[in-house]
């Protein structure tokens, strides 16, 4: 079960972050804080003490907070993202998160997105990406391991995170997109499949016996009743034009 939470609101220049989407229409301003607040108004329903950082003017990307660190019940691992634009927005995070855990952290050349961490339980899917490469996983493994997590790494074809592809839903079951359904690393789980019209449903955000789904992928949102836990939909389409989802937006530990 989580207790906490940390999210970070988005900032007036979060247009500029990084994307590779070509919706033609302009993400809106108003419009994502609306959506992070619901967001962070649904994960305080659920019973999470939520935090919501300040903006970073700096970092337009700095609301997608899960990049920044991987927290387990003994540690938070502060991270260095792959992306340089990214890399400053660490230093706030490590100090947030020095109130509730111990922290570690990667250094380069070792790099590491958090949406590349899968956690299930006490064993970890790290993607190798573009963002996540071979040393940082090995960084990251090692301090794991020391508290008895086990770990293996995953490389990561399509979409920007692992997590982008594949996320632990509870009930030993995960979702995946059709890329990763015969993967020999994850065939211990059961496993829901996105249709591939669905793919960005892949990300959904499972926490203390909820789902919380995008908005928009009703054949997903019906393969998901079957594990009977409750569901929130959320419209997160102004986060989606700037490649992020639901689990992207917190760090929930
Ligand atoms: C980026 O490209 O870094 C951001 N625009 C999106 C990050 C999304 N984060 C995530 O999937 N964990």
């Amino acid at each position: 079960m989580f207790t906490h939470a940390v999210a970070r609101k988005p900032g007036e220049n979060f247009a500029s972050g990084l994307t590779t989407s070509t919706n033609p229409v302009k993400p809106d301003y108003e419009r994502i804080l609306q959506q992070h607040a619901a967001y962070v108004a649904t994960l305080r329903d659920i019973g999470l003490e939520i935090v919501v950082m300040d903006p970073l003017p700096d970092h337009p990307d700095a609301y997608f907070v899960e990049d920044t660190a991987v927290v387990t019940p003994d540690i938070a691992v502060i991270t260095n993202p792959g992306a340089d634009s990214r890399k400053g927005e660490t230093a706030s995070i490590g100090r947030m998160m020095s109130q509730f855990r111990d922290i570690r952290h990667i250094q380069a050349p070792g790099t590491i997105d958090g949406g590349d961490v899968l956690m299930v339980s006490k064993h970890f899917f790290i993607g190798i990406s573009e963002r996540t490469n071979q040393e940082g996983a090995r960084q990251l493994g090692t301090i794991l391991e020391e508290f008895g997590n086990t770990w293996v790494t995953v490389p990561v074809g399509a979409g920007l995170h692992f997590k982008s592809s594949v996320n632990y839903i509870g009930k030993d079951t995960l979702l995946v997109t059709q890329d990763f359904a015969d993967h020999n690393l994850l065939n211990k789980y059961s496993q829901i499949i996105v249709d591939p019209d669905e793919n960005y449903a892949a990300n959904t955000l499972y926490v203390n016996d909820h789902l919380i789904v995008p908005a928009g992928f009703p054949k997903t949102r019906r393969q998901l009743e079957k594990l009977k836990f409750a569901i929130v939909e959320m419209d997160v389409s102004e986060v989606a034009k700037m490649d992020g989802g639901l689990t992207c937006m917190s760090l929930r530990f």
